[in-house]
C-alpha cells in the first residue's frame, strides 16, 4: 500500500485519519500508541525525531506535524475540492490551520486534561477555567467568520474546516460551553457529523 498512517486514532492522528477518510484513500494504519512508549522507540524516532504521532509515509515520502500532513494530503489527493483552487483560498486554509494550532489547541487541551483526562486528584480546575476563558477570544473570531459563511473558506467544507474542527473536537469532552458561539457550535456539529468524521471516530473505539 502506498500510504502509511502512523498513530492511534485517539491522538492527533485522528485528524489525518479523518482526512484520509474524506479523500477516500486506501491506506495502511500503523497504530503506534503514545501511551505505551512506542512513539519513543528508535524505529519511530527514525520516522519522526520529535517522537510524536501522526506521521505519514506516502510511497517513501515521510512527513510529520498533523496540519502539514493534512494540507499535503488534501493538496495531493483533493485539489479543487477539499483543497482550494485559488491561491488566496489556499493561503486562508494555511491561516486557519496555523491559527488553530497557535490560538486554540493549547487552551482546549488544558481544559481537556484538567477536566477529563488526568486522574481526578491531579486535575486543576482553576487552570481549566482559565483556559476556557482564554478560548473566548479565538472562539469569538471563529463565530465572526462563520456568521458570514457556512464554512471557513465559503460555502464548501475544505481542509481548513477539517483542521480547525479536528482541534475543536476536544471542546465537548473538555466541557467548553459553546452556547455563546452558536454559529461555531452549529458548524462544529456539522463537521463532526460528516460520514468521514464518524468513520474516523469509530477507529477510536476499536
Ligand atoms: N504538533 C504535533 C504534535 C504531535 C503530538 O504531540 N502528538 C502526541 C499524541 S496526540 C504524541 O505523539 N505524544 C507522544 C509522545 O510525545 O511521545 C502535531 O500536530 O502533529
Amino acid at each position: 500500500m502506498a500510504l502509511k498512517i502512523y498513530g492511534v486514532a485517539r491522538s492527533r492522528a485522528f485528524r489525518t485519519l479523518w482526512m484520509a477518510k474524506e479523500l477516500g484513500l486506501d491506506y495502511e494504519h500503523i497504530k503506534v500508541d503514545f501511551a505505551t512508549g512506542e512513539t519513543r522507540t528508535p524505529a519511530h524516532l527514525a520516522l519522526n525525531p520529535n517522537g510524536h504521532i501522526p506521521v505519514i509515509d506516502d510511497d517513501g515520502f515521510v512527513l510529520w506535524e498533523s496540519m502539514a500532513i493534512n494540507l499535503y494530503l488534501a493538496k495531493k489527493y483533493g485539489a479543487g475540492s477539499l483543497y482550494p483552487a485559488r491561491l488566496e483560498d489556499e493561503a486562508r486554509a494555511w491561516q486557519w490551520s496555523f491559527w488553530g494550532m497557535t490560538e486554540v489547541e493549547r487552551p482546549v487541551l488544558t481544559a481537556l486534561f484538567d477536566r477529563a483526562i488526568l486522574p481526578e486528584n491531579k486535575r486543576d480546575a482553576a487552570a481549566a477555567d482559565a483556559a476556557e476563558k482564554q478560548l473566548a477570544q479565538p472562539l469569538g473570531v471563529l463565530e465572526g467568520a462563520l456568521s458570514r459563511t457556512a464554512n471557513l473558506l465559503g460555502g464548501d467544507f475544505t481542509v481548513a474546516d477539517l483542521n480547525v474542527a479536528s482541534i475543536l473536537s476536544w471542546a465537548r469532552p473538555a466541557q467548553i460551553d459553546m452556547a455563546p458561539f452558536p454559529k461555531a457550535a452549529e458548524w462544529l456539529k456539522n463537521c463532526a457529523e460528516r460520514p468521514a468524521a464518524r468513520a474516523a471516530r469509530q477507529l477510536q473505539r476499536e
